[in-house]
C-alpha cells in the first residue's frame, strides 16, 4: 500500500511543480500575502498548488485524511492521511530563487510510509516508501557515510519570528567554527532530501511544521539518516535533526549543549 500511495504522490507533486512553475512568472505583488509573520509569505500559486493535490487525492482516495499548510484540514475513516506543503520555501518561490520544492507524504495509522518531494525548477523528484528505500528521479540514493563533524556540510533553517531567529542565530555561533561550514536553502523538505542523497551531511532546524518535514524526513531515513529530536525521541514541530550514524550523536550533543531546542 506504501508504494501506490508513493507513486500517486509523485504523480500529484509533479502535476503541482508543473502548476506553481506556470504561474511564477506572473506571480504579482497583491497576490502575495503574510501568515504569521511580515516575512511569513503565501502566494496564489500556494493556494492553487494544494486545491490541485488534494483534489486529485479525493479523486482517488475520497475516504483519506488531508492536512495541508494552506488550510486543507480533512478527517481520515480509513487511517491514511495526507500532510501537504504545496510549496516549501515560498520566500524563494516569490524571489525567482529556485529552491523551492512541492512536498507531500502521507501516514497511514500515524506512520509516514510515503513521500514525494518534488523540485520544479530542476524536474528533479525525490520519493520513499517505508521500507522500500529512498530515490531520486528512480534511482536509489544514499547519505554520505561521515565520521568526523570538523568536515561536515551542515544545513539548517531559521524562523519566521525575530525572538526565535534571535536564539538560532546564538546556536550557530557555537556550530559554525567547529563544522566544514553551513548551508540555509530556505527548504526543510529539499534539505532533507539534499541530506539523503549526500549533497549536505547534516541538517537541523528548530520550530519545523509537520508538513515542512513529513516527506523530507521518511526520504531522508530511507537514505540511512538517523532522524529525530534532541531527546532521543522521533522528529517534532520542537527540533529535528538528521544525520548519518557516525556524526549523528556528536551533531546532537553539540546542539543539546547549544541549548539549541530549549531557547524560544
Ligand atoms: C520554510 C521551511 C524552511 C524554514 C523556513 C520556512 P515554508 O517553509 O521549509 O526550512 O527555514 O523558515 O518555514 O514556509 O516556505 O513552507
Amino acid at each position: 500500500m506504501s508504494i501506490e500511495l508513493r507513486d500517486l504522490a509523485v504523480t500529484l507533486a509533479r502535476e503541482a511543480g508543473e502548476l506553481v512553475t506556470s504561474m511564477r512568472a506572473d506571480i504579482e505583488a497583491d497576490s502575495i500575502s503574510t501568515k504569521s509573520s511580515t516575512v511569513d509569505l503565501v502566494t496564489a500559486a500556494d493556494k492553487a498548488a494544494e486545491k490541485l493535490i488534494v483534489d486529485g487525492i479525493l479523486a482517488a482516495r475520497p475516504n483519506d485524511g488531508i492536512l495541508g499548510e494552506e488550510g486543507a484540514s480533512i478527517d481520515s475513516s480509513n487511517g491514511v492521511r495526507w500532510i501537504i506543503d504545496p510549496i516549501d520555501g515560498t520566500t524563494n518561490f516569490v524571489y525567482q530563487i529556485p529552491a523551492f520544492s512541492v512536498s507531500i507524504a502521507v501516514e497511514i495509522d500515524g506512520v509516514i510510509s510515503a513521500g514525494a518531494v518534488y523540485q520544479p525548477s530542476t524536474g528533479v523528484m525525490y520519493e520513499a516508501a517505508l521500507g522500500a528505500g529512498a530515490r531520486r528521479d528512480g534511482q536509489p540514493i544514499s547519505v554520505n557515510p561521515k565520521t568526523s563533524l570538523e568536515t561536515s556540510l551542515v544545513a539548517t533553517g531559521f524562523a519566521y519570528g525575530s525572538e526565535r531567529r534571535e536564539g538560532q542565530a546564538q546556536v550557530l555561533l557555537r556550530l559554525l567554527p567547529v563544522v566544514r561550514d553551513i548551508r540555509r536553502f530556505g527548504s526543510a523538505a529539499l534539505d532533507l532530501c539534499f541530506l539523503a542523497e549526500g549533497q549536505v551531511d547534516a541538517y537541523y532546524e528548530r520550530g519545523l511544521n509537520d508538513w515542512d518535514m513529513a516527506a523530507g524526513a521518511l526520504i531522508a531515513a530511507e537514505a540511512g539518516a538517523i532522524v529525530g529530536d534532541l531527546r532521543g525521541n522521533g522528529p517534532t514541530t520542537d527540533f529535528l535533526v538528521a544525520a548519518p550514524v557516525g556524526i549523528f550523536e556528536g551533531l546532537r550533543d553539540l546542539l543539546m549543549d547549544a541549548d539549541a531546542d530549549a531557547k524560544p
